[in-house]
């Protein structure tokens, strides 16, 4: 089998966009495969963020000033182009926040706090992250909820057989992710928001791993919170939003306090703003939000669906090559997975093997990927994963199983 993609894009070119990938590492041509960590950035957003600084950059919100208001419409404008990205109603229902970790923490608090008692369930699935794990752990033991979690069968997959047994209407919220970072797996969002809504549960999906990989649209998928982070999509780090339904959104208490959030301050209490500023205390990440804003132009201009057809294809052409190697075992889904692959090698353990393919310049990921108890789950130590993005070429998946044979040599 070879690569095959009939997207018509020309994806050379676009790798053109991202100086980084002309880097050499230890003397080689750096081969990224560590992208489901963090994303390159193009030129395109690196030129906006310099833009702002060098015409637009003032606080948000309360200067009277030109400058101020250049940024305000910059920052607002880049809030209109997340909800379109997404699908949502209005650019209320987007709140700007750090990534999907405190997008999740800034749920399990502001909704969780208020809603939950002992006796409530937190449904998650066993393969989250941490970051949508402890957030409603810790929720938990705030307020003598449980935390129950759907099973990940052998193949890597959610078992949705026992879906119904799990779904309770003691069930307040299901929260799952919408590509798993370890297995690859792709979870049918729309089929488990469904069937959350049927019992009466809120639904919440991290889309940390789809958001820049594939077309996400949350009145498609029916989801009432979603969370993701800018910088697995081209945009800078520390940028990243969550989507709640506009009346869920205004119906629930401010989290954190301070600047900006209210509409009122006395020395006795204070009332607060609307969603979503009422959850945007303080300075935000101004020129975080108009690089995400440049990200989201860049992306839509190359397609979400060719997008994620030049991943699928990379990652089967992946799979055929890893299968090759003897004594390497893949995790997750054989076909129709997300761009990455998770896999364990006799010869050696993760860390040895990234550390070890790091002296030829490719870049991997090696560890349990914020997945322990998936990982103890599998009796694994963790995994070496390789995961693309639309840059990623064939002859990179060629050059990494030339260097993962190079590691059978080294640790025979
Ligand atoms: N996964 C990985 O290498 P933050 O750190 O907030 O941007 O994203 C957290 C997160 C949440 N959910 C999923 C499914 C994720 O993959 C991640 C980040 C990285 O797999 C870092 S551990």
């Amino acid at each position: 089998m070879t690569y095959a993609d009939s997207s018509g894009v020309d994806w050379a070119r676009i790798r053109e966009d991202f100086p980084i990938l002309r880097e050499q590492v230890r003397g080689q041509p750096l081969v990224y495969l560590d992208n489901a960590a963090s994303s390159q950035k193009p030129r395109a957003v690196m030129d906006a963020l310099v833009e702002f600084y060098e015409h637009s950059n003032a606080n948000v919100h309360r200067g009277l000033h030109e400058l101020s208001s250049r940024a305000t419409d910059a920052y607002e404008g880049a809030r209109e182009k997340v909800a379109r990205y997404l699908g949502a109603a209005c650019a209320e229902e987007i709140v700007f926040t750090r990534g999907t970790t405190e997008g999740v923490n800034l749920v399990a608090n502001a909704w969780g706090n208020a809603s939950l008692k002992a006796g409530d369930v937190i449904l998650l699935t066993e393969m989250e992250h941490h970051s949508n794990l402890v957030p409603w752990q810790m929720l938990a033991a705030r307020t003598g909820a449980q935390v129950r979690y759907l099973p990940v069968t052998a193949e890597g997959e959610l078992a949705l057989e026992e879906l119904d047994t799990f779904l309770t209407p003691a069930v307040k919220i299901f929260a799952f992710t919408h590509i798993s970072n370890s297995l690859g797996t792709i979870n049918p969002a729309a089929e488990l928001c469904r069937a959350a809504k049927k019992v009466g549960a809120l639904s919440l999906l991290d889309a940390a791993q789809s958001a820049g990989h594939c077309p996400v649209n949350v009145r498609e998928i029916g989801c009432d919170f979603l969370v993701f982070s800018g910088h697995k999509m081209c945009a800078p780090t520390g940028i990243g939003a969550l989507y709640g339904r506009r009346e869920l959104l205004d119906s629930l208490p401010p989290w954190h306090g301070g600047g900006e959030m209210i509409s009122s301050v006395t020395y006795e209490g204070a009332t607060f703003k609307s969603a979503p500023y009422r959850f945007e205390a303080g300075t935000p990440n101004i020129a975080g939000a108009v690089g995400l804003g440049a990200a989201i132009d860049y992306i839509e201009a190359i397609g979400r669906e060719a997008i994620f057809a030049h991943d699928s294809a990379l990652v089967d052409y992946a799979q055929e090559r890893l299968a090759e190697l003897p004594g390497l075992h893949v995790l997750g889904p054989r076909r129709g997975r997300g761009g990455l692959v998770s896999f364990s090698m006799d010869a050696a353990h993760p860390h040895d093997i990234t550390t070890y393919v790091d002296r030829f310049g490719v870049a991997l990921r090696g560890g349990h990927h914020c997945n322990q108890p998936l990982m103890r789950k599998l009796r694994l130590p963790g995994t070496t994963r390789a995961s693309f993005y639309f840059y990623n070429t064939q002859s990179e998946v060629d050059r990494l199983i030339e260097v993962l044979q190079e590691v059978q040599r080294f640790f025979a």
